[in-house]
C-alpha cells in the first residue's frame, strides 16, 4: 500500500477560523477528514502535517526519506519564495504535488511565482478543499503508472 504525506504550510491551521471570503469556511480537520476518505476509496495510507515553522517542515520532508511514496503539500506563502523548502523537497526525491486553495495565478502578483512548481509532478489550484482531493488522485494516479 502506498504511503502518501499531506504536508500543510504557514496559517493553513486558521482556514475557516479567519477570513472565509477567501479561503472558504472548511477547517483543515474537515479537510483531513475529506482526505482520509479519499485514501480509503483510493486503497493509500496517509499522514498529515501541520507547521507554521519552516525548519520543522523541513525536518518532516527529511524523515520521510525512504519511508513515503509520494507528497501533497500546500507550502503556503513559502511557495512563493522559500528555496530552503524547494531544496528539502528535491533532496528526497519523492514525486510532489502542489496544491493551493485558491487560484494563486490571478491573486497578487508574488503569489504568481511558485519556486516548487518546477520539482513537482503538477500544481492544482483554485479549487478549494477540491484541490486536495484533486492533488492525492492525481499523485495515486502517478505512482501507479511508475
Ligand atoms: O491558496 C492557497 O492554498 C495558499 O497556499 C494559501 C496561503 C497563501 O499564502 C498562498 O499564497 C496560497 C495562505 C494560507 C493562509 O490561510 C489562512 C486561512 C485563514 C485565515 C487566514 C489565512
Amino acid at each position: 500500500m502506498h504511503n502518501i504525506i499531506i504536508l500543510n504550510g504557514p496559517n493553513l491551521n486558521m482556514l475557516g477560523i479567519r477570513e472565509p471570503g477567501v479561503y472558504g469556511t472548511e477547517t483543515l480537520a474537515f479537510i483531513e477528514s475529506l482526505l482520509r476518505s479519499k485514501a480509503e476509496a483510493l486503497g493509500v495510507s496517509l499522514e498529515f502535517f501541520q507547521t507554521n515553522h519552516e525548519g520543522d517542515m523541513i525536518d518532516r520532508i527529511h524523515s520521510a526519506y525512504g519511508k513515503a511514496d509520494g507528497i501533497v503539500i500546500n507550502p503556503g506563502a513559502w511557495t512563493h519564495y522559500s528555496y530552503a523548502l524547494r531544496d528539502a523537497l528535491s533532496t528526497v526525491g519523492l514525486p510532489i504535488v502542489e496544491v493551493h486553495m485558491s487560484n494563486i495565478h490571478k491573486r497578487e502578483e508574488f503569489r504568481h511565482t511558485s519556486v516548487i512548481a518546477a520539482i513537482a509532478v503538477g500544481q492544482i489550484a483554485g479549487f478549494g478543499s477540491q484541490s486536495y482531493e484533486l492533488g492525492l488522485t492525481a499523485l495515486v494516479n502517478h505512482l501507479q503508472k511508475s
